[in-house]
Order: structure tokens, then sequence, then C-alpha cells
């Protein structure tokens, strides 16, 4: 893993295309306004883009229903924007990658339309269809009990056809079948599509569940009360995923000097991760792993109440940080994507007098590890949830609107009785990693024009949180992160390539994170990093780095005399 590599060294800085900003008053962002950032991102240090779906859709769930991947959603722009798009990036030295959704289609897509048609067309095999079961009680049902990952069943009736198809999202995305040769190759064939226009790479949409078992077995029922259960021992990380990435890189990857990143959705398991990241497997350069963001993920699920704890996270990062050049693979590092809610609201404190020094904070964690980094638009701002005093109606995701509409079914229609679902989408809803970009104090954030209706809530705290407040000031949170980047591109050797070694907890008590960063060869410059994750005042004692220089700091001071390091609340060093 020592070889280097562009997309080992790449910072990459993902956009939700529909929030960055809008060139044209509509509303909505589109592909003229990211060109028009390109100089900001440029001058931030991020160094690639990853692009969330672009391409022709109905937007049932904002682009990751694809309809035709070789055109774009047209508020978004043309063909010809995107070309541009590319080359003004390549121009500026920045890498492109595009979110390759191939879990699924969206049911309108060329491909769907025909598969419904009959048993017996050419893509008849290219989804997975299934006659009805007979039930119990003598009726026609589901072939199976499996739950859509958005709720209800993940199969739906197809009047034309007289069969089912199953689809884990919503039922406007109906499941790829990755059985079907045909189906692969035309799929190859559009990644080539967008290779030949110069892109530089793909993160692979819910790749963990892209093959299915073949026998489509009944789930286990973990739920008594629910008439679907979580399918997942079936549908995801299946052996065959692991065929049809070794034969997309040899037919495709390998021809191109790209990276690929796929997302395994919740998997955790060191070994599941390894069979598609170790080096000799010859499949991903790296994945997203699910355990970073659902740190505060209860039993139940992403709704259901845990309180984070900074253990969670040192464990989590111990964990990758180590495993990862065992396996001979390269990790991803993150903290926020448009899944998730953002990172200072969840896994630090969004409060005012808090807030920039745990956006601080966590910029040093992200940046300070090994692998490739992945920011989300805004959190190089410091962007934060929306606050307590939006209610529901400010909360259009179709995940989140789901959630809350079979809650409140189950409870009788009791809009009262709602809070603490509420509170649990404060946290975690996808609306927030979606909220526009604040850009200015401006009316709309400047995000779109004053007298526009933007597509989504724009956040009221943007008149104090936004890009023009923060550009010339050099204690931001934009500045710090500035400072992060060029940190982690000087001493490349040691952050990005480095070895890790976690400190023991005794060093720093449980709300803190130390870790030590370790070049090898020619630079053998030793970085040591200290966190604190909380209020409280955290001293560490400092005997051991008598001479050492402070490379970057917030909240925290050595004293050299009394060998000691304080952190303050939120704190963080790197020496
Ligand atoms: O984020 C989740 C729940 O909040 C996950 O279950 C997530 O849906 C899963 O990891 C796959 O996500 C991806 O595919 C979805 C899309 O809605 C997400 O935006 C995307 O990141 C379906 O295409």
């Amino acid at each position: 893993s020592a070889e280097r590599k562009w997309w080992k060294e790449a910072v990459v800085y993902q956009i939700y295309p529909a929030s960055f900003l809008d060139s044209n008053g509509d509303g909505l962002g589109d592909l003229n306004g990211i060109i028009s950032k390109l100089d900001y991102i440029k001058g931030l240090g991020a160094t690639a883009i990853w692009l969330s779906p672009i391409f022709k859709s109905p937007q049932k769930d904002m682009g990751y229903d694809v309809s035709d991947y070789r055109s774009i959603h047209a508020p978004y722009g043309s063909l010809e924007d995107a070309e541009q798009l590319i080359k003004e990036m390549h121009h500026r030295d920045i890498k492109l990658l595009l979110d390759l959704v191939v879990n699924h289609t969206s049911d309108q897509h060329a491909w769907f339309q025909e598969s419904r048609q009959s048993k017996t067309n050419p893509k008849s095999d290219w989804y997975i269809w299934r006659d009805a079961k007979i039930g119990p009680d003598g009726n026609a049902q589901e072939p199976n009990n499996w739950r859509s990952i958005f709720g209800g069943s993940a199969w739906h009736w197809c009047k034309i056809r007289q069969q089912y198809y199953l689809a884990l999202f919503l039922s406007e995305q109906p499941d790829l079948n990755w059985d079907n040769a045909g189906m692969r190759k035309a799929t190859h064939e559009d990644m080539r599509f967008w290779l030949d226009r110069g892109v530089d790479g793909f993160r692979i949409d819910s790749m963990n569940l892209m093959s299915k078992h073949p026998d489509l077995p009944d789930a286990a029922i973990v739920d008594p009360q629910e008439r679907y259960q979580p399918g997942d021992a079936w549908f995801a990380l299946q052996p065959n995923m692991h065929v049809y990435l070794q034969e997309m890189r040899r037919e495709v990857f390998d021809h191109y000097d790209v990276m690929t990143v796929g997302e395994l959705g919740f998997t955790k398991d060191a070994d599941s991760v390894r069979a598609f990241v170790a080096r000799d497997r010859r499949e991903l350069d790296m994945v997203f792993t699910g355990d970073i963001v659902d740190m505060d993920f209860g039993a139940a699920g992403k709704y259901a109440r845990r309180d984070f704890h900074p253990s969670t996270m040192r464990d989590i990062t111990d964990k990758w940080q180590t495993a990862m050049p065992r396996f001979d693979g390269w990790n991803s590092v993150y903290l926020e994507n448009h899944d998730s809610g953002r990172s200072v609201s969840r896994y630090a404190s969004d409060r005012p007098e808090h807030r920039a020094n745990s956006a601080k904070l966590l910029a040093t964690y992200l940046l300070s590890l090994g692998g490739t980094p992945f920011l989300l638009a805004g959190e190089e701002i410091g962007m934060a949830n929306l606050g307590p005093e939006y209610g529901i109606d400010a909360y259009i995701d179709v995940e989140g609107r789901n959630h809350y509409r079979s809650v409140l079914e189950a409870r009788g229609g009791d809009d009262s009785s709602m809070g603490d679902v509420l509170r649990e989408m404060q946290l975690k809803a996808r609306d927030h990693g979606r909220l526009p970009m604040q850009w200015s104090a401006e009316a709309n954030a400047g995000f779109t024009s004053s007298d526009a209706r933007p597509w989504m809530t724009v956040n009221k705290d943007h008149f104090d949180w936004n890009v023009a407040a923060q550009l010339d000031d050099k204690d931001s949170v934009y500045a710090y992160y500035k400072s992060m980047l060029a940190i982690r591109k000087e001493y490349m050797e040691t952050l990005v390539y480095g070895k890790f070694e976690m400190l023991p907890v005794t060093r720093t008590g449980e709300f803190g994170i130390g870790y030590e960063r370790k070049g090898h060869g020619k630079a053998q410059e030793h970085m040591v990093v200290f966190l604190n994750l909380s209020e409280a005042k955290l001293e560490v004692p400092s005997e051991e780095y008598q001479g050492w220089s402070v490379v970057i700091g917030n909240n925290s001071k050595v004293d050299a005399a009394a060998h000691m390091i304080t952190l303050n609340a939120y704190g963080a060093i790197v020496l």
C-alpha cells in the first residue's frame, strides 16, 4: 500500500448537485453552478470531486433512480455542460468521480420498460422477476417476505407481465439482475461512455446489495409484529458480487487510470471488507464502510436512539486504520455524506459557543488519518443540521418521511406523540446532508437568487454560517480546513502514507482520542494527534514530546514547563 497513486493522495469533495449552486434561478443547483465554483474548491485544496447522480432521472430518490445513464437530468444541464465541467476540472487538475448507481435503475429506464413487457423479451431477465406465491390463506402474495430499505414490501406487482419484481429501495427503483451477462455488458458500456469522456472514477452505489442469493429465501423473522422482514442475509454481500466486480475491473477499470470506491452500506465486518479491497483481490481501490455513519444508531436502526460516545469513534478508527495496511488495502475516511446528518451536530456540538471548535476538531481528525478523505460540501464551513425550531414539514426526503409516516400510523395518527421521532430526525435525517450550500448571508444563502424558491429548506443559520463570512477570516473553520489540507499535502509521507498507532485510552481519558502517525522511507517524520471530543478540559502529559513543534491546533495549548498539553472544549492539536 506504500505504492504511490494519485487516488491515495486525493482529497475528495462531495457535491450533491441539487444543493450546491443554482446558476439559473430555478431553485435547483446545476452543472454551471459547479463550474463557477471550481476555483473555490481548488482554493480550498481539494483535488477531486464526487458528484452525486447527474443523470436523467424522474428524481423519485434525487437521481439515485436513473432512467438514462448517457444523458443529464435536464434541470442540471446538458451533456455539453458535463463535458465542459470535465474540461474545466481537468484544466485545474481536479479529478471527477461520478456516482454509479447500478444496483437498480429507475422504472422509467428503457431496460425496465422492455423487461416488464413479457417473460420472453430480450431483456426479460435483466431485472428480478418472480411469480406470485400462494399464501397459507390461498391468496396470491409476494414471492418472499423481504422488507424494502425504505419500508413496505420489496416486491411490486406488474400487471402487464403478471409477475412481481424486486425493488430493495422504492418501487420506482427496480433491482437489476446481476446474474444476467447481457445486462452486465450493457452496464460496462455505460461506464465506458463516461470514462471515454475523461471521468476519473466512480463511487459505486449500494454495491453490497448488487448480487442476491439465487433462491431468494424468506428472511428470518426479527420483528414479529411486522409483515415484512429485513432480508439482508440473502441480498447483501453475496459471493457472486466478487465475481462480477472482478469482471468489471478486468473489462472496464483496468483499461483506464481510474479510482473506484464502493459503498458497502452498513458493513462493518473486516473480513467482508477485506474481500473487496485487498490488493490481491483485484476488485476495488477502496470502500465506504458503514460504521462511521452509524455511531449513533440504536439497535433498531437509524432512527433509534443511542448517544454518540467518543470511544466508539476511537474503536472504529483504530480498527480500520490498522486493518487496511494488513490487507494491503486502502482506507476511505469520512464523517458525512448525503445520507447523513452533519458531523458537528452528531459527534461534537453545534451550540454557538462550540460550533467552530467542533468543526475544526473534526477537520483535524478527518485530515490526519491514513486513507483518502471525503468531505461533503459545506463541511469546510461547519454547516450544521436544521435546528429544533424546524418541524416535520421542513423534511422532504422520502426515507425520513416514510419512517415518520409508518410510526405515526402505528401510533394511531397522534401527531402529538411524535416528539421522539422528530428529535431523532433532527440528528440523523438525510435532509441535513442535502441542505443548500451556504455561500453568503443573503436571502437563500446565495445558493439561488433571492426571489427564487429553493428546492428544499435553506437553513436560517446561514446568516452567521456562510462562505463569504469565512473566506478572508484567518480564524474561520474554512481557514482551518484549508490549512489542514495544506499540511496533509506537505507531510504526505506521514499523514497519507505513514503508519498509524492508537494511543491507549489512559493517555487521553474516555472523551479524548490520541494517535501517532509515522512516516517511512526518507521522510521519517513522526506526528501525534490529540482530540478532545467533549466540553470538559482535557490534560495530556507531554514529557515525551519535549522539543516537538505544534503543526496546527485549535483551542489548545502546550505548556512546556509544566509538561502538559491542555485541550479546552473540542480542542485538537497536531504535534
Ligand atoms: O443511508 C441509508 C439509510 O439512511 C442506507 O440504507 C442507504 O440507503 C444505503 O446505504 C444506500 O444508499 C445509496 O443508495 C440509495 C440512495 O437513496 C442513497 O442516497 C445512496 O447513497 C438508493 O440508491
